[in-house]
């Protein structure tokens, strides 16, 4: 009663309209045994994500050690960050109930095998832009949640359960540890955001919704010189503004952390792209399919955009391998049909 009476009006109305992030999934998730598998994990990893945000913030390692090298190299080829693994095992830790029975991540090679009666697969980025760390730009946690398919609790079988295209998960999303500690997410109905006040994640009032137009785009310009004619084309034609084939005046934005650019786009609308170019290893673009790709396109889907590859859906391509490629056009889905229809 106490509480009531000191609290600030704002905590009292959220505290009885319930708007949680508990509360939500109880309502958008049909509560059987996979819809409480579902909410139960996503609470897991909004527990981690807030673990992860206060190491980010705190770090706990020395300041000198924020972003520093600790060795291996992953499955990418990129030097695995302190934080980076940090973040892997915030989320393994999280996920050690009885709902998951495999955890597939960027920082992993290969199935860290969990609960045997779990039924549900979850594959993440558990730092998606942790190279920017050293620079306090905004990065985050990408997750996408899928159906167990096999009985056997063996590794190589569930790898098979998780490479399954995209259209097949149960719900994705991602955390933004910026100025704000903040969630996208879906469970197959609508996207719907979150924002961290104090231990708790809140529904937003904002409704993640892409518009259909943007004028707005987002890549990196300093590949110009190895990117594909269509590429060249779509972005020369933004250049152009009012007087080229597009007829009006875009904006530019390049964060360098795809979920600092992916939060602006479902804010704001526009594409992002990260194509694939001529240097050697971006034949098939930079994002990873199934932990980077596929949820952030299940996301746009359902935020009423657009999501490709330059040819096939994102979420329509069948992974052939867990760290698999691809390239990555996303927005506002008038932007990314223009793209599309332009010659390879
Ligand atoms: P890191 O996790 O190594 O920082 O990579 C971030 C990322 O995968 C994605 O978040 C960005 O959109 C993309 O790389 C940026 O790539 P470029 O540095 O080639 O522009």
């Amino acid at each position: 009663l106490l509480k009531f009476f000191r609290a600030p009006f704002f905590e009292i109305w959220r505290d009885i309209v319930g708007d949680r992030l508990e509360h939500y999934l109880s309502q958008s998730i049909k509560q059987d045994e996979l819809g409480v598998s579902i909410k139960n994990t996503i609470l897991s990893l909004s527990n981690a994500s807030k673990k992860i945000a206060k190491s980010l913030a705190k770090n706990g390692l020395p300041e000198n050690q924020l972003g520093t090298q600790v060795g291996d190299i992953n499955s990418d080829g990129d030097t695995q960050k302190a934080l980076d693994l940090i973040a892997d095992e915030k989320i393994v830790t999280a996920l050690k109930n009885k709902n998951v029975v495999a955890y597939f991540s960027e920082e992993q090679e290969s199935a860290l095998l969990l609960h045997p009666e779990g039924n549900l697969i979850v594959c993440a980025d558990p730092l998606d832009g942790s190279s920017n760390i050293d620079n306090n730009t905004s990065v985050g946690t990408i997750f996408s949640i899928l159906p167990r398919k096999t009985e056997v609790f063996e590794a190589e079988q569930l790898l098979r359960d998780a490479l399954q295209s995209g259209i097949n998960q149960l719900a994705s999303g991602f955390f933004v540890y910026g100025p704000q500690t903040s969630l996208i997410l879906t469970t197959g109905k609508g996207a719907a955001a979150f924002l961290l006040d104090k231990e708790e994640f809140f529904k937003m009032e904002w409704e993640p919704n892409l518009p259909t137009k943007a004028s707005q785009f987002a890549i990196n310009m300093s590949n110009m010189r190895f990117w594909s004619q269509r590429t060249r084309s779509y972005i020369q034609s933004c250049l152009d503004g009012t007087e080229g084939t597009f007829a009006k005046n875009y904006n530019m934005r390049w964060c360098g952390s795809l979920v600092a650019d992916a939060w602006r786009i479902f804010r704001e609308g526009g594409i992002f792209l990260y194509p694939e170019d001529k240097r050697d290893n971006y034949n098939e673009g930079r994002l990873r399919l199934v932990y980077e790709a596929n949820p952030l396109s299940f996301l746009v889907e359902q935020a009423g955009g657009r999501a490709t590859d330059g040819t096939t859906d994102i979420l329509n391509i069948q992974p052939g391998s867990l760290h698999q490629r691809v390239p990555l056009i996303f927005g506002s889905e008038e932007e990314v049909i223009k793209y599309e229809s332009l010659n390879k």
